[in-house]
């Protein structure tokens, strides 16, 4: 604002369009329409999200909770003692909890998250549960942060990125976040990593076509926060959610579908959808063990150690820098 930059003068030239426009109406006005799935997320679709992960249908979230609890105490000890574990995209810092307690001497937990609320929480949690931690909120986008903070010299860093979230980065993306961690990491330091395995196609569709149709609120939810956010007129109606398994990507798409020829208006554009025309709002790729071990091989990760459950529908990997 010109308060804050005094050598801008003149009249008001108007807000410039945040981000999330600017993303939408590129999205939106692109051969394929596409919407970053990112923007799934606001405080409606957050919640949805969480009910997502407790549906029969959604065995992700269930599978590799499965796997922490079969192998903690194995898992604690790859991960060595004096670790300083940092969490990128932590939210509720639920899954670092039960890790950090059976750990050996943690050194600290630096969970980041966009919301300060929901880490403010956790940090209020964890002091009543494991006083003697050290717990280092950092709130901002991950993707976008150089450093997160722990610049004490000798300390054994883990990066923890739970969830399968590495999924919705295409095998590209995926690799440059993961060397961008790796960027901030030393020789030694960890990743530990949960993944979403390929498997038999009925099982992945049901994952994001549930029967109590959550997945499809979920993904209405984006249009809803476009007509609330940038005054869009967006009928729900006219869209219905689709979601796939692409056997040669390797990945889940979500997408909406137009139900007719219809023109939205969002911000101060009109936007024309044919019928079956869709909107790309989300990738969900997953991994062989292979492709995983290469993906890690090619950010700079030496793969050191791997836990499925019984039916092999997902892993937790531990690498090493
Ligand atoms: C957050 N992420 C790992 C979820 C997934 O499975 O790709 C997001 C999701 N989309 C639809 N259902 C769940």
């Amino acid at each position: 604002s010109a308060k804050e930059n005094p050598s801008s003068v003149g009249p008001e030239e108007g807000t410039p369009p945040n981000e999330f426009t600017k993303d939408v109406i590129a999205g939106l006005t692109a051969p394929q329409k596409t919407l970053p799935c990112k923007y799934l997320y606001d405080e409606a679709g957050s919640r949805i999200f969480e009910q997502i992960c407790e549906l029969e249908d959604y065995y992700l979230t269930r599978t590799e909770a499965e796997i922490f609890s079969s192998h903690l105490p194995d898992i604690a000890k790859e991960l060595g003692t004096g670790v300083t574990l940092i969490e990128p995209g932590a939210g509720n810092c639920e899954k670092a909890e039960p890790l950090l307690a059976i750990m050996e001497s943690p050194e600290a937990y630096i969970p980041i998250d966009i919301s300060p609320e929901i880490l403010l929480g956790a940090r209020a949690r964890f002091e009543a549960s494991q006083p003697e931690l050290l717990v280092r909120p950092v709130i901002g986008d991950f993707t976008q942060m150089d450093r997160w903070g722990d610049e004490e010299p000798g300390n054994r860093q883990v990066v923890f990125f739970p969830g399968s979230t590495i999924g919705n980065f295409t095998h590209q993306q995926a690799q440059n976040l993961l060397q961008h961690f790796a960027a901030q990491m030393a020789p030694g330091d960890g990743l530990l990593l949960g993944v979403d395995l390929v498997k038999d196609s009925v099982v992945l569709e049901r994952a994001y076509h549930d029967d109590r149709h959550v997945t499809e609120a979920f993904n209405k939810n984006l249009l809803r926060r476009i007509n609330r956010e940038l005054g869009a007129d967006f009928d729900l109606d006219a869209f219905s959610h689709r979601a796939f398994y692409h056997p040669l990507r390797q990945r889940v798409e979500m997408h909406l579908v137009s139900l007719k020829d219809q023109q939205v208006r969002v911000a101060d554009l009109s936007i024309p959808f044919l019928e079956g025309e869709s909107i790309h709002t989300e990738n969900s790729h997953k991994y062989t063990l292979e492709s995983l071990a290469s993906l890690l091989n090619k950010a700079g990760f030496q793969q050191k150690h791997y836990w499925t459950d019984t039916n092999n529908h997902y892993v937790i990997c531990y690498a090493e820098i």
